[in-house]
C-alpha cells in the first residue's frame, strides 16, 4: 500500500500528522490578468516536496535516466475543486518538466507524461483548509500530496497528446490505444544524462517544473497560475542514474523560465496569450562576444496553448550579418505521437525565421506544444535592440483568431549608417557628390563634419569613403 492510498483511509486530521507535513505560506493567486484571484476553484502546485529515481536505459546510444517528482497541489480558490478519477475526467492531469541553465541558455532537457489525480486529501500546505468530506473534491484552501513515488507510477501516467491545456478537457479513459510502459523508463520524466553528467556540466544549474491542468480551474479563469519550480543540484551516479537533490523552496505559480532573469542579468522575459487560448513566455539574453557580434539567446515556453506554435521570428534590419543559427527542442517519448523533426531556419525578408511543420499537412508535426520550450539563437554583428518577435501558431483558430501573436523580445539593431551616404542609399557614390555639390557653401546636406559650412573637408571625407 503506498502512502496516498494509506493517507486517504484514515481520518484527515491523521493523516496531516502523520505525513509531518512541511509548512508554506499561503499565497494569493493572481488571475490571468495579475489581478485578485478569480472566483471558483483555483489549483496551483504548493511545493514539489521530493524527487524519485528509477535508473536508466541506453536508447539509440544515449543514456536515458528516468525520475519523477512529488506535487503537493493546493486549492487557493472560493470553490472546491473536482476531483473524480477516471474514468471521469474532472481531475488535474500533472505533467513533470527539467530544465538547464548552462552558458547563457536556459533550455528543457527533459519531460514526463502526466499523473492523472484521482482522490484528494484535504490537508493544509497552503493555509487553513475547509476539507470535503469526500476525495472527490479538494477542500477550499486545502492540498493534496502526491509523492513523487506516486507521480512515478508508470500506470497512472498519461499520454500529453489527449490533453486540451487550454481548456483543461481531456478524455476521461486515457492512453487509448498507447503502448505499455517500456521498463524503468516509460512515461517517466526522461533526461539524457549528459545533460545532468557534472563533467559536461560545470556551471549548470537545474530545475523541475510541475504543472496541474484542470477544466474546471480553467473555466474559472484561473489557469495562469498552475506551474511551479524548484531548483536541483546533480550528485553521484548510483544504480544507473544521477542522484538528484532538491534546493531551495518551490517557487509558486511560476514556470521554470521565471528563474532565467534572475540567474542571467541579461536575460529576460514577457507574455504573450493567445486569445481564446492560453500563454506563451518568451525570454531573450542577448551578450557581447567581445569579437564584434553579440549572441542572440530566445527560449519559448507554451504554458498552456492549445493552438500550440509553429513558428518564431525575429526582425533583423538590413544590413546586419547572422551567423551560427540554432534551434533545440524536446523530444517526446514512450510512444507519443508527434514528429521530433528540428524546426528549420531562414534569414529573409528582414527576418531571421525558425518554422516546423504545418498542421494542415500533418496534426502531429512538430510543434511546440502546452508544458514545453524550446530554444532559438544566433550571432549578429549588431548589439541589441528592443523588438516584437513574433510566434506563429500551428492550430487554426476559430474565426477572427490571429495566427501569429507579437512577443516583446530583442534584436539587432540596425548598422549605423555612413554619415557620407548622403542619399541613405548604403552606398558612397555619384548621388552623393551630387547632392553635395550643388549645396557646396552652404549648410545641411552635405555637411558631413558638421562644421556648419559644405567645403573641401566634406568633399575629402566623402572620396575617402567612396564606395569600391
Ligand atoms: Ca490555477
Ligand atoms: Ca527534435
Ligand atoms: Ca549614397
Ligand atoms: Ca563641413
Amino acid at each position: 500500500m503506498n502512502t496516498k492510498i494509506l493517507l486517504a483511509s484514515l481520518p484527515v486530521g491523521l493523516a496531516s500528522i502523520l505525513l509531518g507535513q512541511f509548512t508554506a505560506s499561503a499565497v494569493p493567486g493572481t488571475t490571468d490578468e495579475g489581478g485578485a484571484a478569480a472566483a471558483g476553484a483555483d489549483v496551483i502546485v504548493g511545493a514539489i516536496p521530493n524527487v524519485s529515481k528509477y535508473g536508466s536505459v541506453v536508447v539509440g546510444g544515449r543514456t536515458v535516466m528516468a525520475y519523477a517528482i512529488g506535487t503537493t497541489s493546493c486549492n487557493i480558490g472560493t470553490a472546491q475543486l473536482e476531483w473524480f478519477a477516471s474514468p471521469d475526467n474532472r481531475h488535474p492531469f500533472i505533467p513533470m518538466n527539467a530544465f538547464r541553465y548552462r552558458n547563457g541558455r536556459f533550455e528543457q532537457i527533459g519531460l514526463s507524461w502526466g499523473k492523472h489525480g484521482f482522490t484528494a486529501l484535504q490537508q493544509t500546505l497552503c493555509g487553513s483548509c475547509q476539507a470535503s468530506s469526500t476525495g472527490n473534491y479538494l477542500g477550499i484552501g486545502c492540498s493534496d500530496p502526491y509523492s513523487s513515488s506516486l507521480n512515478g507510477g508508470q500506470s497512472g501516467l498519461g499520454a500529453r497528446h489527449e490533453i486540451n491545456a487550454a481548456t483543461g478537457v481531456f478524455p476521461g479513459s486515457y492512453n487509448s490505444g498507447m503502448p505499455g510502459a517500456a521498463a524503468t523508463i516509460g512515461r517517466r520524466l526522461q533526461i539524457d544524462s549528459a545533460f545532468l553528467d557534472p563533467a559536461q556540466n560545470s556551471g549548470s544549474q537545474y530545475f523541475f517544473e510541475a504543472q496541474y491542468i484542470h477544466q474546471q480551474d480553467a473555466t474559472a479563469g484561473n489557469k495562469m497560475n498552475n506551474a511551479s519550480y524548484r531548483g536541483f543540484t546533480v550528485g553521484a551516479l548510483m544504480s544507473g542514474a544521477y542522484s538528484l537533490t532538491l534546493t531551495g523552496a518551490t517557487i509558486q505559480q511560476k514556470p521554470a523560465i521565471e528563474a532565467w532573469p534572475l540567474i542571467d542579468t541579461n536575460a529576460s522575459i514577457a507574455n504573450a496569450d493567445v486569445p481564446n487560448d492560453g500563454r506563451f513566455i518568451a525570454g531573450v539574453s542577448v551578450r557581447n562576444n567581445g569579437n564584434g557580434t553579440w549572441r542572440y539567446e530566445y527560449a519559448v515556453h507554451n504554458l498552456n496553448s492549445d493552438r500550440a506554435g509553429r513558428s518564431f521570428t525575429v526582425p533583423v534590419p538590413s544590413g546586419v550579418s547572422v551567423t551560427n543559427i540554432g534551434f533545440k527542442d524536446i523530444d517526446y517519448h514512450s510512444g507519443e505521437p508527434f514528429s521530433p523533426t528540428d524546426w528549420t531556419s531562414s534569414v529573409a525578408d528582414g527576418l531571421v525565421s525558425w518554422t516546423g511543420g504545418a498542421y494542415a499537412t500533418s496534426a502531429t508535426s512538430n510543434a511546440l506544444r502546452f508544458a514545453t520550450m524550446y530554444n532559438f539563437w544566433f550571432d549578429a554583428d549588431q548589439p541589441p535592440q528592443v523588438v516584437q518577435a513574433a510566434i506563429g501558431l500551428f492550430k487554426p483558430g476559430s474565426a477572427g483568431m490571429p495566427s501569429s501573436i507579437n512577443v516583446a523580445s530583442k534584436g539587432p539593431s540596425a548598422p549605423p549608417t555612413n554619415p557620407a551616404d548622403l542619399d541613405g542609399d548604403g552606398v558612397v557614390a555619384a548621388e552623393d557628390l551630387t547632392i553635395l555639390l550643388s549645396n557646396w557653401g552652404g549648410s545641411g546636406e552635405g555637411d558631413i563634419n558638421s562644421d556648419g559650412t559644405i567645403d573641401a573637408e566634406d568633399l575629402t571625407a566623402l572620396l575617402s569613403a567612396w564606395s569600391a
